[in-house]
């Protein structure tokens, strides 16, 4: 299949009785210059995500052209804001809840199986700005009733969900974004924003878990996943220093899968607080819920790899690998890394693993209708291949894989539309200017051959 994001691609951003995301106010930035945080909508302001590829208004064509290519399925997320514009209200808005009703509904009439992320870098901005986001234990109440609210709504619609996309990306709390973005949290100088950054992610495990629960109990065959970026960190050198550096910097990631998949804090986490004197907001119940709510499967983002150097004061930093080529972006191209990260997770966990994001920003050019996407095709189809050896070689199991985008959408970290990952051009340039017109890529007509030999054709 294919993914994509509500925030990222729907547009519509008022309409439906939406209220507004933390992510309809970021502004549209570049390679070079950041997205900006405003407060509140400013009108001089240009924010990418409020019209984006405008899927609201165009769902039932651009899901034509996905059955088009035989999608098997089609991840996207249900915007938090569409069901509770503000996030606290306890009973949900009927018109956002009809959107997703029509939008699986037409996604269904081809067999495309809808694969659900509850909470995409697009929670209620209400529950930022009264209750502080996520440093707040109310928001997980919050997320629990909408969870619940569309769990039960589309129970007999969608059987694969997700919690919290990229959840991972909270422990970066170098960057802005990922707070803001993943937990509507804006870090002040002068607090312990380590410590703020493990209580916005427990009590984001413990709503997950609950949500998982829930799940259960609404329809026991639902598949719950958490959702993390994931990529190898290899050691700079056959240095043993660099070697613990490149474990130790994989710890960064395995936290949070290790909570969600096992369902109780691993060793190495309760050291580093005692040692740092992280003091938690934890309560035997919510340690029953995490053992209670573990996930079914483990859906992840892979894109490239990095390489961790030992450094005396920080143990670690990520530096560049001389030997892969990079994206226009610099992001580093390396296949046979999704092959080792499906291996060691999935030895780790003995859980199904589920690609959920694949794919190849890059600039591509309209040219008389034709858009020739061979860098695109390349890069996928070496994916595609070191997953088949992963399956077939090493037996990991893989239950799903949908490359991101379907389609062209904004992106995430610069607000470029501009920055295109789809099989589908959609006319558009990075002020929302253009047609708006969809056009096959040449990515599109060999995925679907892809689709049709299931991966035997590359
Ligand atoms: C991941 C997000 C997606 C998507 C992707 C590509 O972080 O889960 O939302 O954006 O990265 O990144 P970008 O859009 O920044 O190029």
């Amino acid at each position: 299949g294919g993914a994509v994001a509500a925030n990222q691609f729907e547009g519509g951003w008022n309409e439906g009785g939406k209220g507004i995301s933390v992510i309809d106010v970021m502004t549209g930035g570049t390679h070079e210059k950041m997205r900006e945080i405003t407060n509140g909508i400013e009108a001089d302001k240009y924010y990418p995500n409020h019209k984006a590829s405008d899927f609201y208004h165009e769902y039932k064509s651009d899901i034509a052209l996905m059955a088009e290519m035989g999608f098997k399925c089609f991840r996207t997320s249900i915007a938090w804001t569409r069901i509770f514009p503000s996030g606290d209200e306890t009973e949900p808005n009927e018109e956002g809840l009809k959107f997703y009703d029509d939008m699986f509904d037409e996604l269904l009439k081809y067999g495309i199986e809808p694969v659900i992320t509850l909470s995409h870098f697009e929670m209620p901005y209400h529950l930022a700005k009264k209750y502080g986001g996520w440093v707040n234990r109310k928001v997980i109440d919050f997320f629990v009733n909408y969870a619940v609210t569309v769990m039960e709504k589309y129970k007999n619609k969608v059987k694969y969900w997700m919690t919290f996309n990229e959840i991972n990306n909270l422990i970066d709390t170098d960057n802005p974004f990922n707070a803001w973005t993943g937990a509507g949290v804006l870090y002040e100088d002068n607090e312990n924003i380590e410590q703020t950054m493990y209580q916005i992610s427990h009590y984001q495990f413990v709503a997950s878990a609950r949500a998982v629960q829930r799940a259960k109990e609404i329809n026991a065959s639902m598949q719950v996943g958490c959702m993390l970026h994931f990529g190898p960190i290899y050691p700079s050198s056959c240095n043993p220093q660099d070697i613990l550096a490149g474990i130790k910097a994989m710890d960064k990631r395995y936290f949070f899968s290790d909570v969600h998949v096992r369902g109780y804090y691993p060793t190495y986490t309760l050291k580093k607080w005692e040692r740092s004197n992280i003091q938690l907001d934890i309560t035997d119940e919510d340690l029953k819920d995490l053992k209670r709510g573990t996930v079914d499967y483990i859906g992840f983002s892979y894109y490239k790899s990095t390489i961790a150097e030992y450094d005396k004061i920080h143990d670690f930093i990520e530096v560049q690998n001389p030997l892969l080529k990079k994206s226009d972006w610099g992001w580093a191209i390396d296949p046979t890394g999704l092959r080792i990260i499906l291996n060691e997770v999935y030895e780790r966990y003995q859980k199904p693993m589920f690609i959920v994001e694949n794919g190849f920003g890059a600039y591509d050019k309209l040219e008389n209708g034709i858009i020739n996407d061979d860098y695109r095709i390349d890069y996928l189809r070496n994916h595609i291949s070191e997953m088949k050896k992963a399956i077939e070689l090493d037996g990991v199991e893989v239950m799903g894989y949908t490359p991101w985008s379907a389609i062209d959408i904004v992106s995430a970290s610069t607000g470029e539309l501009a920055k295109r990952y789809g099989f589908i051009y959609v006319d558009l340039d990075d002020q929302a200017k253009g047609s708006g017109r969809r056009y096959r890529k040449a990515s599109f007509e060999w995925y679907k051959r892809v689709i049709s030999s299931n991966g035997e054709i590359l």
